[in-house]
């Protein structure tokens, strides 16, 4: 099995001019973030607009993905929708196809009970080989699940870890400390260092796609002990991250794309393209400080 831990792009999905996946253009930003040496792909998650993606759109994307790296690094597909069905089906595909791992956000939308959501997740665990990684996003999701629900995933055989996107560290300090083995992911690229100190083997964000470096080296600090250079770093990337709030983060990471030389066009409706004022701003905001 390819090592889970380290730091992993949630790569954005780029649309052309006619609002279809550019497949090229995604090509090229995966070239540019395995030469800065991240670890790994996270394959049409929330960042990637999957909820916005036909079935067939995200099909391409995970093939474009694995086609253009290869063996080269480590390939979490996240495969999460509302139907437990389609979920599967993501899974057995992109497991056909060479994927390592495989991602899913809790059902949503319906507020199914937890018991619910436990037994989709199972479902998920046990329809292919290769492990689970649980999506926890409770903000996004509305799903919240306790401590004991998920030492209880965390114990499943084929289920290896959890993406953990909230705020609460002391929960995550208790998954680290319930389930040692477990493979646990810093999901607010804001906070990296709050997940380091609470133990995370690594972290899946949406900013990596253009400055995996700055996460690489707050990592590398961290664990050599330079707690200093990791805070300066983080406190950087964090002017950074408050520009792209102040905007809508994926619309800024594609205009950040867009000023780096790429092709990314904008987010899919209903998200708006940011209006002229803003891209000046994030220019003469973020530039300066990549
Ligand atoms: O993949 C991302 N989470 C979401 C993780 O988009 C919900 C993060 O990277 C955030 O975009 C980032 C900014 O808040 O931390």
């Amino acid at each position: 099995m390819k090592n889970l831990k380290g730091i992993f792009t949630a790569l954005l999905t780029p649309f052309d001019a006619n609002d279809n996946v550019n497949t090229a253009e995604l090509a090229k930003l995966i070239e540019r973030n395995i030469e800065q040496g991240v670890d790994g792909f996270y394959v049409a998650g929330s960042t990637g607009e999957a909820f916005l993606l036909s079935e067939e759109e995200r099909r391409l994307v995970y093939k474009t993905v694995k086609d253009t790296a290869g063996d080269r690094v480590t390939l979490i597909a996240h495969v999460g929708t509302v139907s437990t069905k389609q979920a599967v089906e993501y899974a057995k595909y992109v497991e056909s196809i060479g994927y390592d791992a495989v991602s899913a956000v809790a059902p949503f939308y319906y507020k199914f009970s937890n018991a619910q959501v436990i037994e989709h997740y199972k479902a998920i665990a046990d329809s292919v080989s290769i492990p689970l990684i649980i999506y926890n996003i409770p903000a996004f999701s509305g799903v919240e699940l306790t401590l004991d629900e998920i030492a209880d995933l965390l114990a499943h055989d084929n289920i290896a870890g959890v993406k953990y996107t909230s705020n609460d560290y002391f929960k995550l300090q208790q998954i680290r400390d319930r389930c040692p083995d477990a493979i646990i992911y810093n999901g607010f690229d804001e906070l990296m260092i709050s997940g380091l100190a609470m133990g995370v083997d690594g972290g899946i964000g949406s900013t990596y796609n253009f400055m995996a470096d700055k996460f690489i080296k707050i990592r590398k600090f961290w664990e050599s002990g330079d707690i200093k250079a990791a805070q300066e770093l983080q406190c950087q990337a964090n002017k950074i991250i408050t520009a792209l709030c102040k905007v809508g983060v994926m619309a800024g990471e594609k205009v950040v794309l867009n000023l780096l030389g790429f092709d990314f066009g904008v987010c899919r409706k209903p998200f708006d393209p940011l209006s002229d004022e803003q891209v000046e701003y994030l220019k003469e905001t973020i530039l300066p400080l990549l």
